[in-house]
């Protein structure tokens, strides 16, 4: 999974990334305001995987992962202007946003729109992404309506099916509301998906406070769904993640912080797409799987192997907090906490499976 760190130049987009990757970029005063992506992997914390690794004695832990794209470049008017082919599909493939809001305040660090008002910016980027669906909608409607008149009754079925839907998003657009507010079948949301449309992507927004402002003193409004907030100091956490672990754990001690905000920040954007852990332990490994919220065991033994799919007998299942208060995988069957499920079971987060297989 993919998120894209957006933002207006200068909002701490690159600060941000260097915080949640732990990398390294430079980072300027001066917007060069050009469009360049960064991309980077990171482990999503979880500390379930700890407590089991120690439990099973595992040799290897194998964390969840996340992608980061940090993509610089947007600015108030892009969506009139247009955008290059590169820039559109840097946008597109992403499955959400972290979307950056300058609210620290710097003489050094001039704002693009002259002032620092982090509510203006979140509409300033919305708006854009809004106009660029539309002419996105508009463009497939335009197509659409040509097919039809040309060919007729002879169109492709699924042409003329796709004519409903594409009115019902202009009609969403034209009133100035995102897609993600819609409501969609599955079907519909399959139908679209190829379009790569901005305003239906999940997003996180991301407050950048800077040392001296304080979250009370800047909340943000927006009323769109499948969206959260949160508030961090980017440039400090940055200087954190660049601590050897043992010297953050020092620091956290000393300051009474249980978790740096960049970890919960990677936390909130795994959960923001729709996606949750099933774990595997053993001896071997102890391990973290990604699946989408609401797969089956089927699906879950899928995202491990395809044969373990195919060959497919029963989902053996331990409930994570389960096995954890019984102690061991011993205590759990005793207690009467392991079950035995089959494919269409809805595999809940931090389940603990063993997939029984034949082949
Ligand atoms: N005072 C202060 N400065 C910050 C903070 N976060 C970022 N900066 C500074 O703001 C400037 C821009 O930060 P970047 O992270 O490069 O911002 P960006 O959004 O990536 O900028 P572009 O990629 O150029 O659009 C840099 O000089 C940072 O050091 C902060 O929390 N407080
Ligand atoms: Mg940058």
């Amino acid at each position: 999974m993919r998120l894209g760190i957006i933002g207006l130049p200068n909002c701490g987009k690159t600060t941000l990334f260097n915080a949640l990757t732990r990398g390294n970029l430079p980072t300027s005063p001066v917007s060069s305001g050009q469009f360049e992506v960064n991309t980077a992997v990171v482990e999503v914390p979880d500390p379930r995987l700890d407590v089991l690794t120690a439990m099973y004695q595992s040799k290897k832990t194998v964390r969840a992962t996340i992608t980061y794209t940090d993509i610089g470049g947007l600015d108030k008017g892009i969506g009139t202007g247009g955008l290059s082919g590169p820039f559109r599909n840097a946008l597109q493939q992403v499955d959400g946003f972290v979307h950056v809001l300058r609210a620290f305040r710097s003489d050094a660090v001039p704002h693009p729109l002259g002032s620092v008002d982090p509510q203006r910016d979140l509409e300033v980027i919305d708006g854009e992404f809004l106009l660029l669906d539309l002419v996105g909608v508009e463009n497939r409607l335009e197509k659409l309506q040509h097919e039809l008149r040309v060919k007729g009754k002879r169109a492709d079925q699924a042409l003329i099916d796709q004519l409903p839907l594409m009115e019902k998003l202009k009609a969403q657009l034209d009133q100035g509301q995102p897609l993600r507010n819609l409501e969609l079948s599955e079907e519909e949301v399959k139908q679209i998906g190829g379009f790569g449309f901005l305003t239906i992507k999940p997003v996180l927004i991301v407050i950048n406070l800077g040392d001296e402002v304080r979250e009370e003193d800047c909340q943000v409004r927006y009323n769109y769904r499948h969206a959260q907030h949160v508030a961090i100091q980017a440039a400090l956490e940055a200087e954190l993640a660049q601590l050897s672990p043992e010297d953050a754990a020092v620091f956290m001690e000393e300051y009474g912080v249980k978790e740096l905000s960049a970890q919960k920040v990677i936390r909130l954007s795994y959960h923001l797409l729709n996606i949750h852990s099933f774990l595997t332990a053993g001896e071997k490994e102890t391990r973290a799987w990604t699946i989408p919220v609401g797969a089956s065991a089927w699906q879950a033994a899928g995202a491990i192997h395809s044969d373990i799919q195919q060959g497919f007998i029963r989902a053996e299942v331990i409930a994570y907090h389960d096995l954890v208060e019984a102690g061991s995988e011993k205590a759990a069957k005793a207690a009467g906490k392991y079950r035995l499920e089959s494919k269409d079971y809805v595999v809940q987060d931090g389940d603990v499976i063993v997939f029984r297989h034949s082949g």
